[in-house]
């Protein structure tokens, strides 16, 4: 027996952060239509593959931090302007546009595709982007956070890749607002994959899709949704998370008796109380229904994202704490150069930061389990 809300409940997905996320590679990128864009939500790392660490020539030289992918067609020509939004002031946003009208993802890494637009800039908390006003092309760290905007024609397909310099931020909104190109998005609705967490007694499975869905299109009941786990109980649905805004992930609550032993849930996608299963927001198709396994767990472990440096900017010294022992700390300047390095088997380290004149520096992290390059200024 299903559980059922009088009421359809919206809950807040801020400060929630997925990692490993389709999404988070070109391959998979979510197509996106004319308007705002919101991800109330923090991605975490780099994805299946880090397209952006071997790119020749590109702005963002430390490669992929927290990022996730974007796709834009266009039916018209016009103007193409947007404004990456963060949530929160202490967010950098960074970003590139390639044109991959004639080209695919795997022209990214080789260069064989270079950037349109790259912006490294290094001011948190402000809106970064292309538009009126906006100068150049490519920024590096100390540059202005808007390039100049672009001339797009029908038929032009570009991607956008939004890098999150600092992860503990809350997400972001992607706003095409003065943009005179139509963009279209042809692709059929489908689910990424999903993801199992099981926290104190409740369960809540993630599921993410390909581009933004209508949240009204998800009955009062929940009857689009049936949670089955991995003895064939059929699983109390308690809530279903989604925002008025546009978003890509849709968090079911489940509430079972007993949950310890849940390892795996079958959810199955179904047309609801409304006559349909879930519809795109940008262009109305609506997935089918289906069935997808979603297994507890994350197989890959990229720590970029739980390696913190405090304070930053750093005056006298900065505190670098990392989730697994640490063997060697590493300074370089912005060309790649080491300038100093330490070495540690702890998982919080400071380093005296008085001998580095003023300026924007990498920090090298090396772990047991993997390393991590972050962005230090230094200011005293
Ligand atoms: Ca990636
Ligand atoms: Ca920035
Ligand atoms: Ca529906």
């Amino acid at each position: 027996m299903k559980y059922v809300l009088p009421i359809f409940l919206f809950l807040s997905l801020a400060n929630q952060t997925f990692a490993q996320l389709p999404q988070q590679d070109c391959i998979d990128a979510i197509s996106l239509c004319n308007g705002r864009n919101e991800f109330p939500y923090n991605y975490d790392g780099f994805g299946e593959s880090e397209e952006l660490l071997t790119s020749p020539g590109l702005c963002l030289i430390t490669g992929e931090n927290n990022t996730s992918w974007y796709r834009m067609e266009f039916n018209t020509s016009g103007q193409l302007v947007f404004s990456i939004i963060p949530y929160s002031t202490i967010d950098d946003y960074d970003f590139a546009l390639f044109d991959l009208t004639t080209q695919s993802c795997a022209d990214i890494p080789t260069g064989d595709a270079p950037s349109v637009r790259c912006n490294f800039a290094v001011t948190p908390g402000v809106a970064t982007g292309i538009g009126v006003g906006g100068t150049g092309v490519s920024q590096g760290p100390n540059g202005t956070d808007f390039l100049l905007p672009m001339s797009v024609d029908s038929g032009d397909v570009l991607y956008l890749v939004v890098d999150n310099f600092t992860s503990n931020g809350q997400g972001f909104i992607i706003d095409f607002n003065g943009t005179t190109a139509n963009m279209v998005n042809n692709n059929s609705l489908t689910v990424g994959i999903g993801r199992l967490s099981v926290v104190s007694d409740t369960v809540k499975v993630a599921l993410t899709f390909n581009q933004p869905v209508n949240c009204s299109s998800i009955s009062n009941d929940f009857s689009e949704f049936v949670v089955i786990d991995n003895k064939g109980n059929t699983l109390d649905i308690v809530s279903v998370e989604c925002d008025s805004a546009a978003v890509v992930l849709v968090i079911i609550a489940i509430k079972p008796a007993t949950t310890v032993s849940i390892s795996s849930v079958e959810v199955q996608i179904q047309g609801g109380l409304d006559g349909n299963t879930i519809v795109a927001s940008c262009n109305a198709s609506e997935v089918n229904a289906g069935t997808i396994n979603v297994i507890a767990g994350l197989n890959t472990i990229d720590i970029k994202g739980s390696v913190n440096l405090y304070p930053n900017p750093a005056q006298g010294e900065v505190t670098i704490t990392a989730p697994y022992a640490m063997e060697q700390i590493a300074i370089l300047d912005l060309n790649g150069k080491v300038l100093l390095t330490e070495t540690t088997a702890a998982t919080q380290h400071t380093l005296t930061t008085t001998g580095l004149d003023n300026g924007i520096y990498l920090l090298r992290i090396t772990t047991l389990k993997g390393s991590a390059i972050k962005k230090l200024v230094v200011a005293h």
